[in-house]
């Protein structure tokens, strides 16, 4: 059994940095051995800390370089097919940041990759799953102690977008994270997605209709809606309630300090992803290196990376046409029952 992996992080940027010093300061059983930008200087700035560690040029080259036994992906998602693949070839654990590839066919073929391999080498980077609040939630759905679950509702509100960000963005680098969190609430899968736009913020670049409401139906009939809302300027803000036979439970709200000062009380606000999600960051990597050691994944699949991009693919369509678009799903190989 290995005792330590020896990770390639594959892409030096927002994410790709916040996992390297992660990796190197909280998460235990792993160390980042080579680092990969097209920038080679950001590569070599974020390793100026980590002895031992090299900046490399290219995946390929990480990937084949010294004792690098393992591989997180965090490039912008364009790339992450090629990289799988060559990470597949190797039989190395690979953790790999959301989108798992942008598009359902091409997420496809890295499942039917994965599937002949015969065994689970691939997690998809879904860090909601372990936010305390999240698991705490989808363990009450499980154990039914409210009863049966009957809907969901969703906000999911981001300050201000990075330049570049489309209107299909708001599906599928944002939404995503709700398909996901849907299925991993259900159990089940989505069955169709329908987008409405409805009056918009003048706040949104040109080209971005924003908010969006997006209604999803499950399975057996759970009605999940989420409000994306990504010029919200107000900080970030992702919260759900759950209507269940005998109660409503709400997680996310607004959560530490609440201070008295000059006449006003009250607490901060978040202001972005990394800080709303810390802790889940750091608790999503730990079960990938634990489960990796013992030769498994600890989180979402390859099969969940497909089923969301199918998501994604329905949701923008209804996105265009405003009518409920099925998601249709080819059948799930065995190795991911
Ligand atoms: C970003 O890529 C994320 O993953 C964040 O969690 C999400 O809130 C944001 O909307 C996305 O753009």
């Amino acid at each position: 059994m290995t005792e330590t992996l020896r990770v390639a992080v594959i892409g030096a940027g927002r994410m790709g940095a916040d996992h390297i010093t992660r990796l190197q300061h909280r998460i235990t059983g792993a160390e980042v051995a080579a680092v990969v930008d097209v920038d080679l200087a950001r590569a070599r700035a974020s390793i100026k800390d980590i002895p031992g560690a090299v900046a490399l040029a290219s995946a390929e080259e990480a990937l084949n370089y010294g004792d690098v036994n393992a591989v997180l992906i965090a490039t912008p998602g364009f790339l992450h097919q090629e990289i799988l693949f060559k990470a597949l070839a190797k039989d190395i654990p690979i953790l790999c940041e959301k989108p798992l590839t942008p598009d359902a066919e091409s997420s496809w073929q890295v499942v039917q990759a994965e599937a002949k391999l015969g065994r689970k080498r691939i997690q998809v980077g879904f860090m909601r799953r372990f936010d305390a609040e999240y698991a705490a939630l989808g363990g009450i759905i499980r154990t039914r102690e409210l009863g049966e679950l009957l809907m969901l509702h969703h906000q999911h509100r981001n300050p201000t977008t990075p330049a570049g960000f489309t209107n299909e963005m708001l599906i599928n680098d944002s939404v995503v994270h709700e398909f996901d969190a849907i299925r991993f609430f259900t159990g089940e899968e989505i069955t169709s997605v329908q987008v409405r736009l409805g009056r918009a913020t003048s706040n949104a670049p040109s080209g971005q209709h924003d908010p969006q409401h997006v209604l999803i139906e499950t399975e057996s009939g759970v009605l999940a809606d989420v409000e994306i809302y990504v010029n919200a300027k107000f900080g970030y803000q992702v919260a759900t309630q759950a209507s269940f036979e005998d109660g409503i439970v709400s997680i996310g709200n607004d959560a530490g300090l609440y201070v008295r000062t000059q006449g006003r009380w009250g607490g901060t606000i978040t202001p972005g992803f990394e800080e709303r999600f810390g802790a889940a960051y750091d608790v999503e990597v730990q079960a990938w290196v634990d489960a990796a050691l013992r030769g498994g994944i600890g989180g979402p699949s390859a099969w969940d990376g497909y089923a969301t991009a199918a998501c994604c693919e329905a949701g923008v369509e209804a996105q265009k046409n405003g009518d409920k678009v099925a998601v249709s799903l080819r059948p799930k190989p065995a190795i991911y029952n």
